[in-house]
Formats: C-alpha cells, sequence, structure tokens
C-alpha cells in the first residue's frame, strides 16, 4: 500500500508532516510526501516563525514523478495555505491517484472555534470544495462548524454527508460526552474516552493513524476506535510529560499499544496488498 501525503512542514511543534511520516510508516505502509510549505514552527501559538510556501516546488516534484509513472492507493491531505494549494491537491488526485484509490481530506481550518492565523470564511468555502471530491473528511468540531454554518453535529454530518460519502466529524463535545460523529450508511456516533481542553496536533495524529488503520484494511468504525484510542492515551502521556501544549502530543511511546491493537484487527496481509 502506497500513500501520498500533502501537509507542510513545520519543523517544530509535532504536527502536519512530521506526524504523518512517522506514524504511517509505523503502520506499515509506503508513505510518499509532497510538502506544501516549510515552517520554523507551526503558526498556533509560536511568534515570530518562518513561513515558505512551496507552491513552485510542489509542481516540479509532481512534474518529476509523472515520469517515474506513481500512482497511490491513498491521497490524505491536511493544512494547505492558499486557494491554489486547494487546487493543487484537486489536480493531484486526478495525476496520481489510482482509480479505486481513497482521497482523506482533512480541513485544516481552526481550533477552539475561530480561524488559525490566515484563513477566513473564503478559505473555508474553498476548503469544503476539496472536501466534495474527498471519500472521508476529518473536520474538528471548530471545522465542521466553519464548513457548515451550525454547531449541531447531526445538522452538520447530513450537511457534509451531502458532498462527501464519509464525513468524520472529530472530538464533538456533547451533554453526554465526547463523540465521533460520522457517515456510513446513515449516520453513526462513536463515545470515545477524552480529556478536557484543546491540544495541538492532536487532529494530525488522528488523521494519520486513521489512514493508518484504512490502509491496513479495517472497516470505518473499528479504524475510528482504534484511532480514538491511541489520541486518548497520547493526550493523556502529553498531559503527564509536556507543559508546554503548543509542542504538539507525545505520542511517540504510545505507537506500539497503537500498532498492537491495529494488528489485532487487521485482516491478514494476504488479503491486503
Ligand atoms: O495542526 C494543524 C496545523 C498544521 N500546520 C500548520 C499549522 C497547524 C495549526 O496551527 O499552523 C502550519
Amino acid at each position: 500500500m502506497r500513500v501520498l501525503a500533502i501537509n507542510d512542514i513545520s519543523c517544530v511543534g509535532k504536527c502536519s508532516l512530521t506526524v504523518a511520516l512517522p506514524v504511517l510508516s509505523a503502520c506499515g505502509v509506503t508513505c510518499d510526501i509532497l510538502p506544501t510549505a516549510l515552517l520554523s514552527t507551526h503558526t498556533g501559538g509560536f511568534t515570530g516563525y518562518t513561513f515558505l510556501p512551496l507552491d513552485d516546488e510542489m509542481k516540479k516534484i509532481t512534474d518529476h514523478w509523472e515520469t517515474l509513472g506513481l500512482s497511490y492507493d491513498m491521497i490524505c491531505s491536511g493544512y494547505l495555505g492558499s486557494r491554489a494549494q486547494i487546487d493543487f491537491v484537486k489536480e493531484t488526485k486526478r495525476r496520481f491517484l489510482k482509480k479505486d484509490g481513497v482521497l482523506v481530506v482533512d480541513p485544516v481550518l481552526g481550533d477552539n472555534f475561530t480561524f488559525y492565523k490566515g484563513f477566513d470564511k473564503q478559505f473555508a468555502d474553498e476548503m469544503l470544495s476539496l472536501c466534495a471530491e474527498a471519500d472521508y473528511i476529518l473536520p474538528n468540531e471548530t471545522e465542521s462548524f466553519l464548513l457548515t454554518g451550525t454547531r449541531d453535529f447531526s445538522k452538520a454530518l447530513s450537511s457534509l454527508g451531502n458532498i462527501c460519502p464519509h464525513p468524520v466529524i472529530t472530538g464533538a463535545k456533547t451533554d453526554e460526552g465526547y463523540f465521533i460523529y460520522y457517515f456510513d450508511r446513515g449516520e453513526q456516533k462513536l463515545c470515545i474516552p477524552c480529556v478536557e481542553g484543546s491540544f495541538h496536533g492532536a487532529g494530525d495524529v488522528f488523521a494519520a493513524a486513521f489512514c493508518g488503520c484504512l490502509l491496513r484494511g479495517l472497516p470505518l468504525d473499528t479504524a475510528l476506535a482504534v484511532t480514538a484510542n491511541f489520541c486518548y492515551r497520547a493526550i493523556v502521556r502529553t498531559q503527564r510529560e509536556v507543559p508546554d501544549r503548543k509542542y504538539g502530543l507525545n505520542y511517540e511511546r504510545e505507537i506500539l499499544e497503537f500498532l498492537q491493537e491495529l494488528e489485532r484487527c487487521a485482516p491478514s496481509d494476504a488479503q491486503n496488498r
């Protein structure tokens, strides 16, 4: 199985490609990367960070790949810095995704019910047009609101379900606890263990682990449960070990248990080349 991760490289802060690559590789799949930008840190909580968009390089990189005849079982996109990059993901899908390949879009827009720096309503609408080309989308509760305009998770899910077969709203906080709302032959709700508050990079760990689980052949409900358990353990550890949340999740030493759970649930490799 071969996956292409399209995301930025934030050199410090454990998110995007610095999470996607190790987690997907650990899942036992080949992960190629297409970096969208190079930053000294991510933009959430740091000041004075450097930001180098890589649009020109992305074009040259993919033109070279075309000469190699590469194609992917999955493309997963994350942080995109401009409308041009959103269009680039759509084009990359057309050029490199196998016929029965899967596009997973994490519509990175914001947290705590506000946009990340540099994003606005118009950008959210553009992101929505990319979601419409995806097989799975992974908005957090803030992104679900920014994409649909409603804080009602059932309504947001049904609105997103009109454009994408499998919307997955992660970390939806309700009076009865935290849930993942997702669409899989109708609305489904999975109660998940959760820690109050927001943890930087948790969405990126979730997206990478979820993609790994799908690539290893787990059905959607199992992939979500195994991924949610991994994220929960990583968040509990982070709460204990990392005083400053902008440095991301200490997920590394939870990978072993995640993989053990994944292996227990995965069909044999013979069925899953
Ligand atoms: O974790 C999402 C993310 C990814 N990449 C960059 C970010 C953020 C969130 O702040 O700034 C550059």
